[in-house]
């Protein structure tokens, strides 16, 4: 696959996207429900496989939106970040999508910021394809600051996940399904 391009300029990614992945929901600090009330679902990167050519360290970090499903639950649209969480300054690169279940689904509570907030799944398959890029990921003045672009990442997801279109309905196919990210 011919990826050079894209992955040196990240808003190119939209030319190769989407890129299909599953993984085991792993650890991390624990920051997401806690400091910012906006859990992510930190997946294994050691058992990460993907539909496309690319490594994670070439993987380019920003923040996108895509479709999502923890082991035999609903499929949900995400609000995915890939990076090294600028404003804290990690070492590792995650990945990290935040499910967002509609206002009346069954397994949704609202976290202290009014988003989604289902019941733990660590060690659960997570199955993700990426949809679309957003934006790159940044380093923000404060909790306040990178809550509020979230949640601006989720309301444009959510508006995005709700268009009617053939990438979109193949992804939401593939992640209701049990094939693997790579055929
Ligand atoms: P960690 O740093 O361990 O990833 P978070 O505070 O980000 O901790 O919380 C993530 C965990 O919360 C997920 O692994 C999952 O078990 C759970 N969780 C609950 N609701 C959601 C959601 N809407 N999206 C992602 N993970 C969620
Ligand atoms: N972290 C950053 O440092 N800068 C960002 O711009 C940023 N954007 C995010 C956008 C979305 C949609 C999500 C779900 C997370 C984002 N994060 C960002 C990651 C956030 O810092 C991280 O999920 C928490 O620290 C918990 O691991
Ligand atoms: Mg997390």
């Amino acid at each position: 696959m011919s990826t050079e391009a894209e992955l040196r300029e990240p808003h190119l990614m939209n030319q190769i996207l989407p890129i299909r992945m599953t993984s085991r929901v792993v650890r991390g600090y624990g920051r997401g429900s806690k400091e910012l009330g906006i859990p992510t679902a930190n997946l294994d990167t050691e058992q990460l496989k993907l539909s496309k050519d690319v490594t994670l360290e070439e993987f380019p970090t920003g923040i996108y939106w895509g479709v999502s499903r923890i082991a035999d639950q609903s499929v949900y649209t995400a609000a995915v970040s890939v990076g090294y969480n600028p404003t804290y300054g990690n070492d590792t690169k995650t990945i990290e999508p935040h499910l967002i279940a509609p206002e009346h689904d069954p397994r949704r509570h609202a976290s202290s910021t009014g988003e989604t907030l289902l019941k733990d799944f660590y060690d659960q398959t997570c199955r993700l394809s990426l949809v679309g890029y957003m934006r790159p990921e940044l380093p923000f003045e404060g909790l306040d600051k990178l809550i509020e672009a979230i949640k601006g990442d989720i309301a444009k997801a959510v508006q995005l996940g709700n268009e009617i279109n053939d990438t979109l309905t193949t992804e939401k196919e593939w992640v209701q399904s049990d094939e693997p990210a790579r055929g």
